[in-house]
């Protein structure tokens, strides 16, 4: 019997800068140094307010929160890549995407301290709300795409999740619809290896997460997801081109979560010191400064005034949010556009009938 080959798929994997900050010139997009420095500052201002919020969760002043730290690259890269009017679906690992768009810093801390208000984003700003369902993400947006186009409006739409979230039958159902649509999306799989305490392994047998694009009909690439430039390049390609109609993209940015999976988690538990200390290595923030530097844009004095900068944001972040107080009866009213009658119960029965 003749035996003839129908399919043949391939994944390519795209690192531009190396962990030690060289730069791989042939694969260097051109890019002012404006945005250069835009992309570090919004990777140290990540870095330090993800920071305060793990001091403030820890002194009570925050609930549960998912930290960012080791991922700051995927966040800000595909941020800049965008266009204003790109829509953004992002998980709670992605909040500080928000502020990049033009979200005031404390409206993000506002949402984490519990006030629904700090999710009310700007609708000018293109963005969902945070949706904490997994892989849910990626269905909306597929969604979201495809009322962009019954209303004629040529913008990507990305969205985000993470190794675990391709585990979910959303997950594939989003992909399946978008590769029969041709929608517009740039979906981002930001595989930090666990999903909390799920090594990746566990998650599929492919070698690759990126590979699944294929399997429904669109490119699949992977990026080093600590390497901005890479992430960047990746997001910018995929979203021209989404906005163009040739249909959608996955990108599995390859990175490492250093934190904890939210501050409800001990990830000493589950994974050992030398792994941690293999991806410190690989750092974001670190090897971009290298970069910068070569370039002559980052010396001691630089870093030393931008963390200064930076902190005093934050700061005065914190101040801004504390000071904002919310209805709390609101976490009822509007869970639904209208209340029902057990939200109306649930309601009553905290706060008496009234
Ligand atoms: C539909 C659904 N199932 C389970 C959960 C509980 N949960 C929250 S985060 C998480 C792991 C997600 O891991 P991954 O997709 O790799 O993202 P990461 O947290 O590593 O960024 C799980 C199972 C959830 N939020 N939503
Ligand atoms: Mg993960």
């Amino acid at each position: 019997m003749p035996i003839t080959q129908v399919f043949e798929g391939k994944v390519d994997y795209m690192q531009i800068i190396d962990k030690d900050g060289v730069v791989d010139s042939k694969l260097e997009p051109k890019l002012p140094n404006e945005l250069l420095e835009k992309m570090y500052r919004f990777m140290v201002l990540g870095r330090i307010w993800d920071k305060k919020c793990l001091v403030l969760q820890r002194t009570g002043r925050m609930y549960t929160y998912a930290p960012l730290e080791g991922q700051e690259a995927i966040a800000v890269g595909s941020t800049l890549a965008t266009e204003s009017g790109d829509w953004i679906f992002p998980t709670y690992r992605e909040s500080f995407i928000y502020h990049i768009r033009g979200t005031p810093l404390d409206m993000i801390n506002v949402a984490w301290m519990g006030m629904e208000d700090g999710l009310k984003i700007d609708p000018s700003l293109c963005c969902f709300p945070i949706a904490v369902p997994i892989a849910t993400q990626f269905v909306h947006a597929v969604g979201g795409a495809y009322s962009l186009r019954a209303k004629g409006i040529k913008s990507a739409v990305l969205s985000y999740g993470g190794d675990g979230s391709t585990s979910e039958g959303d997950f594939h159902d989003a992909l399946n619809f978008a590769g029969v649509w041709n929608s517009p999306c740039v979906f981002i799989v930001s595989n930090n290896q666990w999903a909390i305490s799920v090594p990746r392994k566990w998650q599929t047998k492919s070698e690759t997460i990126a590979q699944k694009a294929l399997a429904y009909g669109f490119k699949g690439i992977q990026v080093d997801g600590n390497d901005v430039l890479a992430v960047y390049s990746a997001v910018k390609e995929a979203a021209d081109n989404a906005r163009l109609g040739k249909g959608p993209v996955l990108i599995e940015a390859i990175t490492y979560r250093m934190g904890p999976h939210t501050t409800a988690d001990d990830p000493k538990k589950y994974r050992s010191e030398e792994e941690v200390a293999y991806w410190r290595e690989r750092d974001p923030i670190k090897r971009f400064q290298i970069y910068l530097q070569k370039k002559g844009i980052w010396n001691e004095e630089y870093e030393q005034k931008l963390i200064a900068d930076c902190a005093k944001i934050v700061e005065d972040a914190v101040t801004k949010a504390e000071a904002y107080t919310q209805d709390p009866k609101d976490m009822f009213k509007f869970v639904f556009a209208k209340m029902t009658k057990d939200t109306k119960e649930q309601m009553d029965e905290c706060f008496g009938v009234g």
